[in-house]
């Protein structure tokens, strides 16, 4: 375990404390199912810094009944966690040295926007949102999404890396390994889904992407059906871990057409694992990849290739840490 990661775990607790509104009700055993509990309004979010993103977001859709602003004010949370080295610009970067970023944002109602490959924006979710809302296209990437920022009146921050991330690509830099790292511990992107008290669904997904990725690589999170998809007369799913694995299998929008046919969130999230598995056997000891699904009864489910994939829920009687089921 990395020791990023083991200082989450250990100072998780404390954290959480600190946070209005959030305790821990419950940690599932690794193994042990959801037991189809129903919730309305909920909130699911990847890994442990969705207690905090999921704080946000429902202090925000209590204050202001906005499904849409709840989930993107929630993940900018986490696109300023300075600890967080897999989401924001303090991220690690690709291999060039340079901190790319992809994020997206979806409605219930098929509304959604995305941008990819984005450079020097703090908030890519705010300018996915720009996108669904201001332009007639889903997706902008690159240059022309920096531009569109620009037009916005987004501020253009400094292309430098944080201590963090300098210290670790100076590292890396030593061998400059091609291949990227993927293993569990190099994912926490966040992706985050909401059932609101209507009934309407929302949810939305930012990340760094991979660490010393490609110049130019872009992961599933923009990419909607991959790592975000929300469908109001079902549910709705995201995803987390290698990209690429994900995108194969169009993963999120998987998830959500299972829960159509009548699958529930856990079974969908699970199947979607299985067909994951089965695309990518070939490197699959080295892979993690876990998603998040709400239908819109608000029922839930989470499942994982491997073991150490944890996700934050928060209802009206708070808001709970939990382990997600995994295959391998
Ligand atoms: C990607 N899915 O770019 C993202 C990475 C990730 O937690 O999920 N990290 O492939």
């Amino acid at each position: 375990m990395s020791n990023r990661r083991s200082f989450l775990k250990k100072t998780l607790a404390s954290t959480t404390l600190l946070l209005p509104g959030s305790i821990i009700t419950s940690c599932a055993e690794p193994g042990q199912k959801n037991s189809g509990e129903k919730f309305k309004p909920l909130i699911l979010s990847t890994w442990d810094h969705g207690m905090p993103a999921n704080d946000k977001a429902w202090e925000v859709l209590m204050e202001t009944g906005n499904l849409v602003s709840a989930v993107e004010e929630g993940v900018k949370v986490t696109e300023l966690d300075m600890d967080n080295l897999s989401v924001g610009l303090q991220g690690l970067p690709d291999r060039e040295g340079i901190p790319t970023l992809d994020a997206s944002i979806m409605k219930g109602d098929g509304s959604c926007g995305s941008v990819a490959f984005v450079r020097q924006v703090r908030h890519p979710i705010s300018l996915a949102r720009k996108v669904m809302e201001e332009t007639p296209h889903v997706m902008l990437a690159g240059e022309g999404a920096r531009q569109f920022a620009i037009e916005q009146g987004f501020p253009m921050e400094k292309e430098e890396l944080s201590p963090k991330a300098k210290e670790l690509y100076e590292e890396w830099k030593v061998e400059s390994r091609y291949k990227p790292i993927v293993n569990i511990e190099n994912h926490d992107t966040i992706g985050m889904i909401a059932l609101g008290p209507d009934g309407k669904l929302a949810g939305s997904c930012t990340t760094s992407g991979l660490a010393y990725k490609m110049h130019g690589r872009v992961g599933d999170s923009p990419i909607i059906g991959a790592g975000l998809y929300v469908d109001d007369e079902v549910g709705a799913a995201t995803a987390t871990g290698l990209g690429e694995s994900i995108i194969r299998i169009c993963g999120s929008f998987l998830i959500v057409e299972l829960m159509r046919q009548g699958r529930t969130p856990q079974e969908a999230c699970e199947e979607a694992v299985i067909r994951l598995i089965a695309k990518n056997s070939k490197d699959i000891k080295d892979i993690q990849a876990g998603f998040l699904a709400i239908n819109k009864e608000g029922e839930y489910g989470a499942y994982a290739v491997q073991q150490g994939f944890t996700y934050a829920m928060h209802h009206s009687g708070g808001g709970n840490l939990l382990n997600a089921t995994y295959k391998l």
